[in-house]
């Protein structure tokens, strides 16, 4: 499903992340910027070794920050390194939020277009779904109401059930 908010598209969508053709697409990192499993290991397959080349060159960053690399051998132009929380390790939602809100600012402050988020932080690092689905879609409402470039912002999970949860808290601030 789509919404509109000034004028900018946010997008619901049911896929694998490492098959968006977005000028980026976001990486559920870790501060150390080793890519694991998860959206990372796909990442890794799919992209190739210059993608973790290039992050341990930058060397890691906070949780709740996001680094930029190329995209290797995906469709997509860039990835963006969003460290989301670990349940349990405290202060998880601000830290959920910045993560969101760093990743469109990077986006941002690189021309960019186009992003891709997967529904970060509520796999390997059991952020509960739900809760991930408030933050990211609030911040990143709040986001596009402001002064950006970006023109599109797509959603992308796994599974129908994480679908279905993201596109009614999206219905939710739309009233669609
Ligand atoms: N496309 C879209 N969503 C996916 C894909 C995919 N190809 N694969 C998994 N998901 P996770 P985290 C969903 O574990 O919890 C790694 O080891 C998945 O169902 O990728 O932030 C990193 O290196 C879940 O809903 O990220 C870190 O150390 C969501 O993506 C750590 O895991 C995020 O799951 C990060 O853990």
């Amino acid at each position: 499903m789509n919404a509109k908010i000034n004028n900018r598209t946010i997008e619901i969508l049911q896929a694998d992340i490492t098959d968006m053709q977005t000028d980026a697409i976001v990486n559920a990192a870790n501060a150390q910027l080793i890519l694991g499993g998860g959206v990372a290991g796909a990442i890794r397959r799919k992209g190739g070794p210059s993608i973790q080349a290039e992050c341990d060159k930058i060397g890691g960053t906070f949780v709740g920050g996001a680094v930029i690399t190329t995209a290797g051998n995906l469709q997509a132009k860039y990835v963006i390194h969003a460290v989301g929380p670990r349940q349990g390790e405290g202060n998880e939602d601000e830290k959920l939020k910045n993560a969101t809100l760093n990743s469109l600012k990077v986006a941002n402050d690189n021309n960019l277009k186009s992003i891709s988020f997967p529904a970060i932080s509520t796999g390997i690092f059991g952020f509960p779904i739900e809760k991930c689905a408030q933050i990211m879609l609030a911040a990143t409402i709040d986001y596009l109401k402001k002064s950006t470039g970006i023109e599109k912002v797509v959603f992308c999970l796994f599974s129908k059930d994480d679908y279905n949860i993201f596109k009614n808290e999206l219905q939710s601030h739309t009233g669609t």
